[in-house]
């Protein structure tokens, strides 16, 4: 027992050859996925074993762009002018989707749009790993939301048996978001809709699929038709909008510092529905300011 022990130990501390079925935390996950959920044990375990820890994940979800990156460099990225330009293509491409989704759920189409174009720019970058490595190395080795992604690598099982995807070979990001979106998989059994009419939900395939959900996430986080996102004011006038309650997240001030000016804004409903889909001002402010561009 105690050489199998050492063993393990020693294959374990070699991180490209982990073993995730060994992994001291994979039982409780197994054990949920079967009892709970119905998955034949061998091809859970036959999973697990197949996962790669990829050590890199660990380092990105550390040191996401929007905490390391400054606002200046952020809208640097993502609104460099061909973004703009390939938005605006997009739109006209793809606007009597945009339209119904825009009627159906009141978000615009230039908001779906961006987010479009800041997360894969506009489905040209999906991502290259394979989210069971993602899942399995955040949800194991983690130090701080290892919770959270065992939680996602248990959604991204159901997920994968539900649209008959190939476990081993669904990619994503390398914290696991997938498709057109970038839907984790809790979001994707949650939030994606069929918007082309096949009876099947397909965010990696279907632009109309990718655009009714963006649209539908963002109804169902709060989005207000014809609200506003956010307002830019004047400093002085930022305190009388102040509303420090717990409960009431609107109308709370920004500040963002621009080629070395501040600027300040008064944040609306629609800007946390934008916030919903990533926990990050400077995210939705990227959002905000490549909506607007289309609009020129
Ligand atoms: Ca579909």
């Amino acid at each position: 027992m105690r050489k199998v022990l050492l063993f393990t130990t020693i294959i374990y501390s070699l991180s490209v050859f982990a073993d995730y079925s060994m992994h001291v935390d994979s039982e409780e996950v197994i054990n949920e996925l079967v009892n709970e959920h119905g998955f034949e044990k061998t091809f859970v375990i036959n999973v697990l074993k197949n996962a790669k820890k990829r050590k890199e994940m660990l380092e990105s979800v550390a040191n996401p762009a929007e905490k390391t990156k400054t606002w200046d460099d952020y809208k640097a990225i993502f609104l460099k002018k061909k973004r703009i330009r390939d938005g605006k293509i997009f739109i006209e491409d793809n606007l009597l989707t945009l339209q119904r989704a825009e009627k159906d759920f009141g978000v615009p189409k230039e908001v779906i749009t961006a987010i479009l174009g800041v997360e894969t720019d506009y489905g040209r970058v999906m991502g290259k790993y394979r989210v069971i490595d993602s899942l399995t190395t955040l949800g194991f080795d983690d130090p701080r939301r290892s919770e959270f992604f065992r939680s996602e690598l248990i959604q991204f099982f159901i997920l994968t048996r539900e649209n008959n995807l190939d476990i081993l070979k669904t990619k994503g990001s390398y914290a696991g978001a997938m498709g057109y979106g970038q839907f984790i998989s809790s979001s994707y059994r949650a939030y994606a809709i069929d918007y082309d009419g096949d009876e099947y939900v397909d965010l990696f395939n279907s632009v109309e699929d990718a655009i009714g959900s963006i649209a539908n996430y963002l109804n169902r986080h709060g989005w207000k038709k014809e609200g506003s996102i956010v307002s830019k004011v004047k400093p002085n006038n930022v305190r009388k909008f102040y509303k420090p309650h717990k409960s009431l997240t609107r109308f709370l001030p920004l500040t963002f510092t621009e080629k070395g000016e501040e600027l300040h804004f008064i944040a609306d409903d629609n800007f946390y529905a934008i916030a919903r889909y990533n926990i990050s001002d400077v995210y939705a402010m990227a959002v905000y300011y490549l909506a607007e561009e289309f609009k020129k």
